[in-house]
Order: C-alpha cells, then sequence, then structure tokens
C-alpha cells in the first residue's frame, strides 16, 4: 500500500474501534488500522473489514507511514496508562503538526495532562468522548471533542461525518473547549446515564413489587411511555429487553442476576461533584445502588432478619399508580440533568472553560445513550436563555415539575410503605425540596459548628462575609477558628 494514502489511523481494533473503522470507511475514509496483538488485524481485516479500503498496519511505524500528513491518530485503547504508554509508542514515528485523538473513557484530568504535555512537543492532542455504544460507533455516535483547540480543524470534517445527526441534520458532535473539556462532558454523560438507568429500575422494582407486573405488561408500558415525554434510547431498549424470551420460552429479564457492574465514569462524576462542592445527589445515588447491588451474598442473608413493612398496594389502584410512577421518573429525571448542568457550570468556572451548554444537549441529542425528545427541551431551555442559572427555572420545566410534583410524592410515598428502595426518585425529590426552599436548617448546623469548634457564622441580619462567634457555654475563649470552606 502506498504511503501517505490513509486519511486517518486508528488503533485499538476491540469493540469500539472497529465499528468507528467501518463507520468512516462508509464515510469514504480510507483508514489505516493497528492493534497491538497484531492477529486482531488479519482478523479484522478478513472479516468485519473485508471489501473495505480499510488497510492493515503490523507496527506502528507502518500505521504512520500509511498517513497523508498532518498524520491523524486515533486511539480506541483502553483508558488509563494504556493510553499514555500507546501515546509514547506512536510518537517516535510522528512529527510536528501530527494529530493524536484518544476516544477512549479517559479521565479528564489525565486528558489536561497530556493536552499540554504534547503541545510541548509539537503535537496536537484531541481528547474525545464518545457514546453510543457498539451500534452508535457503527451507525453515527455522539462525539464530543476537546483538548488543543488548533487540532479540531484538522479533525472536524471527519468528526462530523462520522457521527449521528438529529432531524435537521446537525450533527451531534461540535467542539467542546480546550484540555479535558471533551471527556468531562462525556464523563457527566456517563454519569446521567447511570441516574437514567437507575430511574428506569427504580420504576420497574416499584412496579413488580408494587402491582405484581409480568415481563409482557413492562414491555407494553414501556413501549407506550417511549411513545410520550420518556421518548428516548434508554426507554425504548428497555421495552425491547422485556419482551426477549430465554430459550426455555421464559423472560430473560428473570434470569439474569441482579448485581450491577460499573466500569468507573459515574463513580468520577460523583467525585468530582464532590470535589466542585456541587450537589449531584442522583448520579451518587445511582454510583451506590449499584455498588448497594453488587453485595449479592449480604443481601440475600439480610433480606432473612431484616423486616419490611406489609403493606401491599390494591389493584384497583393500578392505572393511577402507573402514571404516578411514570410522573416520578419524569421529575426525578429532570432533577438529574439540571444537576449534570450544576457540575457543567462549575467545572467551566474552575477549569477557565467556555462550554456552550445548548451545544452539549445538542450532541447528547442523538446518538448517543441517553438520546432522548427532552434533551430537545434542554436545548430550547438554553436557545432561550444561555446564562440559565438552573434548568429546573426553565418555564417548561418547573412548569412540569410544579404540575407532576403530587404524582412524584405519591409514588415516593407507596414506595416507603410497601419498603421499596428508591434511592434515585427520592433524592430528586429531597433536592427539589431542598433546592426551592429559602430558609434551610443551616441556621442550627453553623450553630453547631460554632458550639463546638467555634467555626463562626454568618447573621441574617449583618452583611454576608462578616463572620461571629458566639461563647455558648460562657466557658470557651475569645479566638475563633479561621473560616474557609474546603
Ligand atoms: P477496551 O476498553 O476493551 O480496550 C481494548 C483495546 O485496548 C484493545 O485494542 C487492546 O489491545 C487494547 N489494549 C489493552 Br486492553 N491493553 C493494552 C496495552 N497495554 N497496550 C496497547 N493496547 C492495549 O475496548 P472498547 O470497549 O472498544 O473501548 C475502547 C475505549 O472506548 C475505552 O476507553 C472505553 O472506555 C471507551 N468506550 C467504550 C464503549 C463501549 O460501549 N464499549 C463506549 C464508549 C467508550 P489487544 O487487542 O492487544 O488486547
Amino acid at each position: 500500500m502506498a504511503e501517505g494514502s490513509c486519511d486517518i489511523g486508528l488503533v485499538g481494533l476491540a469493540v469500539m474501534g472497529q465499528n468507528l473503522v467501518l463507520n468512516m470507511n462508509d464515510h469514504g475514509y480510507k483508514v489505516a488500522v493497528f492493534n497491538r496483538t497484531t492477529s486482531k488485524v488479519d482478523e479484522f481485516l478478513n472479516h468485519e473489514a473485508k471489501g473495505t479500503q480499510v488497510v492493515g498496519a503490523h507496527s506502528a511505524d507502518e500505521l504512520c507511514k500509511l498517513l497523508k500528513r498532518p498524520r491523524r491518530v486515533m486511539l480506541m485503547v483502553k483508558a488509563g496508562e494504556v493510553v499514555d504508554q500507546t501515546i509514547e509508542h506512536v510518537l517516535s514515528y510522528l512529527e510536528e503538526g501530527d494529530i493524536i485523538i484518544d476516544g477512549g473513557n479517559s479521565l479528564y484530568t489525565d486528558t489536561n495532562r497530556r493536552t499540554k504535555a504534547l503541545a510541548e512537543k509539537g503535537i496536537l492532542f484531541i481528547g474525545t468522548g464518545v457514546s453510543g455504544g457498539e451500534e452508535g460507533a457503527r451507525f453515527g455516535p455522539s462525539i464530543m471533542p476537546g483538548g488543543n483547540p488548533a487540532a479540531w480543524p484538522h479533525v472536524k470534517e471527519i468528526f462530523q461525518a462520522i457521527a449521528a445527526k438529529v432531524e435537521d441534520g446537525t450533527p451531534c458532535c461540535d467542539w467542546v473547549g480546550q484540555d479535558g473539556a471533551g471527556h468531562y462532558v462525556k464523563m457527566v454523560h456517563n454519569g446521567i446515564e447511570y441516574g437514567d438507568i437507575q430511574l428506569i429500575c427504580e420504576a420497574y422494582q416499584l412496579l413488580k413489587d408494587g402491582l405484581g407486573m409480568t415481563a409482557d405488561e413492562f414491555h407494553e408500558m414501556f413501549s407506550e411511555w417511549n411513545k410520550g415525554e420518556l421518548d428516548s434510547y434508554l426507554i425504548e431498549i428497555t421495552a425491547e429487553i422485556f419482551a426477549k424470551k430465554d430459550e426455555d420460552g421464559h423472560p430473560m429479564i428473570d434470569k439474569i442476576l441482579d448485581t450491577a457492574g460499573q466500569k468507573g465514569t459515574g463513580k468520577w462524576t460523583a467525585i468530582s461533584a464532590l470535589d466542585l462542592g456541587q450537589p449531584v445527589t442522583l448520579i451518587g445515588e445511582s454510583v451506590f445502588a449499584r455498588c448497594l447491588s453488587a453485595l449479592k451474598d449480604e443481601r440475600v442473608a439480610a433480606s432473612k432478619v431484616l423486616q419490611g413493612p406489609m403493606k401491599v398496594l390494591t389493584i384497583s389502584e393500578k392505572k393511577e399508580f402507573i402514571e404516578d410512577v411514570r410522573r416520578a421518573l419524569y421529575c426525578s429525571k429532570m432533577v438529574s440533568y439540571a444537576q449534570g448542568y450544576m457540575l457543567l457550570r462549575a467545572i467551566e468556572k474552575e477549569q477557565n472553560w467556555e462550554l456552550n451548554m445548548g451545544g452539549i444537549a445538542l450532541m447528547w441529542r442523538g446518538g448517543c445513550i441517553i438520546r432522548s425528545v427532552f434533551l430537545g427541551n434542554i436545548k430550547a431551555a438554553f436557545d432561550k436563555n444561555p446564562k440559565l442559572q438552573n434548568l429546573l427555572l426553565d418555564d417548561f420545566f418547573s412548569s412540569a415539575l410544579n404540575k407532576y410534583g403530587w404524582s412524584w410524592r405519591k409514588a415516593v410515598i407507596h414506595a416507603i410503605e410497601i419498603g421499596v428502595p428508591t434511592p434515585a426518585f427520592s433524592t430528586a425529590l429531597a433536592f427539589f425540596d431542598g433546592y426551592r426552599t429559602e430558609r434551610l436548617p443551616a441556621n442550627l448546623l453553623q450553630a453547631q459548628r460554632d458550639f463546638f469548634g467555634a467555626h463562626t457564622y454568618e447573621r441574617v441580619d449583618k452583611p454576608r462575609g462578616q463572620f461571629f462567634h458566639t461563647n455558648w457555654t460562657g466557658r470557651g475563649g475569645r479566638v475563633s477558628s479561621t473560616t474557609y470552606n474546603a
């Protein structure tokens, strides 16, 4: 194969890499591929990529020689150290002005570091989120690129060509921001995905245990839900899951062990929320719910010891209850996205990035796992007011929450009555009530902190920023602790 003939090189031929290559090939790009285990290159060329113009390479050197200049090398390898090792490996065959793209789920701080380190070597680095799983990668993912802005013009055309498109043809890919911005947005996307999944699971358990609904009934219900406000990829696949039967004819769903896995992006989102002091409670609860599910043996033992309430729902409440649960899911989802956007606002400030909030909603609108009609409403809210402080304050969201609020509460009340855990529904409601409360009990909290540790407090009758200490017992000294927030 002629040197310098390929448009882009891709390293990492697992599920995401292979499918992205085939997607690029469909759009007329000539792709050179390389994989650590080189037999996978041959297997790919002889099977999935047979009959395409994909070119195989058996070394990083060979791969780089095949590329047009400036060379574009995309990595789709396991996140973490492997990315650093692979960058190091290809770097020897690149020259100034070439572009490296990391399309894996890298931690944004790693991307910050890599963008800077590679810029010093004259290499333009992009860290991009790619969402949509196997099918998205193959037929149109959501792509969230960040990194060195000088690299964007070199990859824009190819990325926007292979990305999913919304109804009017707009690609679900645009420049997110510098350094790790793209990976941060992808991380929050994954965190929100954890939340969406948890909410659907809570609706399922509440209706299964509360009403004894069958898999067929769930199939019908989720199919119906998918025609309305909850229209989304995750609701759609949930409907399909309930229709799937095992070889013995029983619903597949009942054969699956109830212990959840996770690969870290939800945890990273929750950690970042804690670092930035943002109450992203629903994603946090969703991560913890997975951790609790993983304690299967302990739960089985505890189920024999610890009792729940005996109350069961009567069947006459069925239709109304299903609607309450649907509304609870919708309201909780609004809170979850509002929390996710709070996190984006906070990181933007901390990192000095400029994030286009409406643009991010558009990128998530198609191709990715959280794609939904609802993201169109979020885009509209930010189009109306790009500086919107909180999604819940937009008319569309506040009126929906006000309209469905009582149903949401009833669903949570019933969950408590019948002893079904709904951590995400409940934390969303608690956040909603906290966020709309003018005076929270933090006055007492501050008094306690000042009582035991002289941590000081602000007063309602004095300007903000002035701190006071009370000698609560008459025994303390006059010295107070330094006032700062960690
Ligand atoms: P994996 O995350 O399973 O990574 C497999 C690839 O990494 C293979 O090409 C493998 O080469 C390579 N690799 C490993 Br593992 N260790 C290596 C090393 N020490 N040196 C060089 N290469 C090494 O693949 P994936 O599921 O396709 O995901 C790729 C990236 O995209 C990940 O960051 C993932 O988090 C992200 N992502 C995945 C999905 C999804 O749905 N799967 C969705 C969105 C994003 P080998 O063949 O020689 O072992």
